[in-house]
């Protein structure tokens, strides 16, 4: 009897140690951004097990990330100016390009783009892009602001007349202190990336003059709460404003969501995959990053969630509703008026930040 208790845990411990030899990647990405396949198809594809984590704000992420050891081996900032600043802080692995073979596929203009954040792109290699514009439920606000409301600018959100007659149907803001103030800023007609105190302070006045009529700030609780009809208006960012508009066509919700980028001009951001510097299984982040590079897996996963990838070999395999949609590819003219973030002076920042809280809290 005791030999065989001993052959039996002998046994389980023999299967606790495979199970734990068997090659693992554990990766940090924003929420609802991969195909509901990708990860599967990856452990199927390379035999490395994902323990797939998610977060809906840079913020969550980089708060991981400064205090160190995070144990993830691939995460997801956006460039512009979160992954810039981990960079300068050496929070990254400078990458080894020969175990990413697909990286060939990249399009040479979005590696320009990054350069200026990213010089001789050492650190980053871009996942998706995309803008921040506004959710809508088209019923929902001609019945509360008519058939000229102003879907095709800021004035719907940031005008307190418009805010107060949709918080009736579900007003909602992104939980993004430098979406909310872009947005604010791009309104008032000021640069997004002010550094002048003053400006701050005009778009703080305006953010607060709608705050009463705001039901939450969230970003990414508007997705469900857009496709089922609880909200009417979302700031947001277009894939998922998009995938909302799926969810209801989904589930049979004559629910018409539309994702609109204002007249005014917004903002376009890139997000990117980068390394730890302490990543515990780096060679398996390589495979991961590599996986994602395949222009196939990539068409596949623009194809579910509705934002546009870098790669130029992926374009030709993507449905071709989502590459004629102008909400995921905005043509020329529509992205001229786009801005992409930059990094601003810690003092400015830190007085956003702070500003950003009180806003929220409303005090
Ligand atoms: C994915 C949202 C990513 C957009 N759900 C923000 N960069």
């Amino acid at each position: 009897m005791r030999s065989l208790l001993l052959l039996i845990a002998l046994l389980l411990t023999t299967a606790v140690s495979f199970a734990a030899d068997a090659p693992v990647v554990h990766v940090y990405n924003w929420s609802d951004y991969v195909a509901e396949d990708t990860i599967d198809n990856f452990t199927s594809a390379t035999g490395i097990n994902v323990v797939y984590d998610v977060y809906d704000a840079n913020e969550t992420l980089e708060a991981k990330l400064f205090a160190g050891r995070t144990g993830y081996d691939v995460v997801f900032p956006s460039a512009h100016p979160f992954a810039g600043r981990h960079i300068v802080s050496g929070l990254y692995a400078s990458l080894d390009k020969t175990q990413l073979p697909n990286y060939e596929h990249l399009d040479a203009a979005l590696l320009k783009l990054l350069e200026a954040t990213d010089p001789d792109n050492k650190y980053l290699v871009p996942y998706m892009w995309g803008t921040t514009g506004i959710g809508y439920n088209a019923d929902k606000v001609k019945a509360v602001l008519g058939a000229d409301a102003p879907v095709n600018s800021w004035a719907l959100i940031f005008d307190r007349h418009n805010a107060e007659k949709l918080s009736s149907c579900g007003l909602v803001l992104l939980d993004d202190e430098q979406e909310v103030f872009a947005a604010a800023l791009i309104y008032l007609g000021k640069d997004a990336n002010t550094t002048n105190s003053a400006d701050i302070d005009a778009a703080t006045v305006l953010i607060n003059e709608i705050r009463p009529f705001v039901r939450y700030f969230h970003s990414s609780q508007y997705i469900n709460d857009l496709a089922n009809g609880d909200i009417c208006v979302a700031h947001g960012y277009s894939g998922d404003v998009l995938q909302s508009r799926d969810r209801a066509a989904e589930a049979g919700q004559k629910v018409p969501v539309v994702y609109s980028l204002p007249k005014e001009g917004a903002v376009m951001w890139v997000d990117v995959m980068a390394i730890p510097i302490d990543a515990p299984h780096p060679q398996q982040a390589y495979a991961f990053i590599n996986y994602l590079l395949d222009p196939h897996v990539i068409a596949n996963v623009t194809n579910y969630v509705a934002y546009a990838n870098p790669n130029k070999d992926a374009t030709a395999l993507l449905n071709a509703d989502i590459r004629e949609d102008a909400g995921i590819y905005p043509p020329a003219e529509v992205r001229q008026r786009l801005v992409v973030p930059h990094e601003i002076p810690n003092k400015v920042q830190r007085l956003k930040t702070r500003t950003w809280t009180r806003i929220k809290t409303g005090h």
